[in-house]
């Protein structure tokens, strides 16, 4: 199958060529498409060298799925191009996500709602891709009712200058800032731009695609996002209330059984879920669960994913693996 990579040299796009090749996703010819500035660069796809072009090159390649990590409004302005030219589009930026004709897919939760109609499908937030896929099989059995959630977010969900930002700052080196602020040695409790109800961006990404994902508005989120000097992966602090009672071994049971979960919950061993161990993994690592014993019917846990993983790559590269499966990709 030919597959093209749009956004090909930034850190998803390494990341998305890394993991198709991993997988073996049955590539026949790799198309990595990127900006302007970016033609006529090399990447490298199991140690063969491709030369990257231009978006307009990458339609006229006609591959049969194009993985967008470009930015919203590259996908915007690109993502229904490749659609019309009859190529599958799945859309790692914000751009489609809350469109109400466009499908919001992780795979291990609603990959049965795409159809062969489906020509740009939105890849989720990384911060609410670990946190679904931690969360849908308890909200099958109990029924969610509230989520609050805090998070500790890598230096990586920026990209590549918030990373050199964060190397710099530890060298002592002057450069460019991807932050306001110092990162290292500090936390930045603003991920994305604040709107005018005084959340962030991303805090409300995590409000509205968590219920469209688990297909339920009546789930209730509230959640405050924040960025940490880490590099392997999001970690979360999550309390859920469920409108049922719950059962503290049977929500083991059900996580250790959960598609795409690891349970690593040893209080006793001081084993939890953290960014160094999750880092290149493409799991959902969840830990520290416990009773809120503030009120009934009410959970704390603890998820980490890497979040160029999970949280991107990985998701969308399943979403064509399903598509795949199905024969959906011509
Ligand atoms: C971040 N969620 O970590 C973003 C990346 N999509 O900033």
């Amino acid at each position: 199958m030919k597959v093209a990579v749009v956004g090909a040299t930034g850190l998803v796009g390494t990341k998305m060529l890394q993991v198709l090749a991993e997988r073996n996703f049955p590539v026949t010819e790799l198309v990595p498409v990127a900006s302007e500035r970016s033609v006529g660069k090399e990447v490298t796809f199991k140690g063969k060298q491709y030369k990257v072009v231009s978006m307009a090159d990458g339609i006229a390649a006609k591959p049969a799925v194009a993985i967008f990590s470009a930015g919203g409004s590259t996908s915007l302005e690109w993502a229904p191009k490749f659609a019309e030219a009859g190529i599958t589009v799945i859309d790692n930026s914000s751009a489609w996500r809350m469109d109400p004709t466009k499908k919001l897919v992780v795979p291990e939760i609603n990959a049965d709602a795409l159809t062969a109609e489906d020509k740009i499908i939105a890849n989720p937030n990384c911060s609410t891709i670990q946190m679904v896929v931690a969360l849908n099989p308890l909200h099958k059995k109990y029924k969610i009712k509230r989520i609050v959630v805090s998070t500790y977010q890598s230096v990586t969900g920026t990209g590549k200058k918030a990373v050199d930002q964060l190397m710099n700052e530890r060298k002592g080196v002057e450069g460019e800032m991807a932050y306001k602020y110092p990162i290292d040695l500090n936390v930045i409790p603003q991920i994305d731009v604040f709107l005018d109800n005084g959340y962030t961006k991303e805090e409300m990404k995590m409000v509205k695609e968590t219920c469209k994902i688990m297909r339920d508005d009546s789930i209730r989120v509230t959640a405050t996002t924040v960025r940490i000097p880490v590099m392997g992966g999001h970690s979360e602090s999550v309390n859920i209330e469920f409108e049922n009672e719950f059962d503290l071994d049977e929500v083991k049971s059900l996580l250790s059984n959960a598609p795409g979960v690891v349970l690593q919950d040893d209080p006793a061993a001081q084993l939890y879920p953290m960014p160094m161990w999750a880092h290149d993994k493409d799991d959902v690592f969840v830990g520290r669960l416990r009773r809120d014993e503030t009120q009934p019917k009410t959970l704390n846990l603890w998820v980490v994913s890497d979040n160029l993983r999970k949280g991107a790559a990985t998701n969308a590269i399943q979403i064509a693996e399903y598509l795949a499966s199905k024969n959906m990709l011509s």
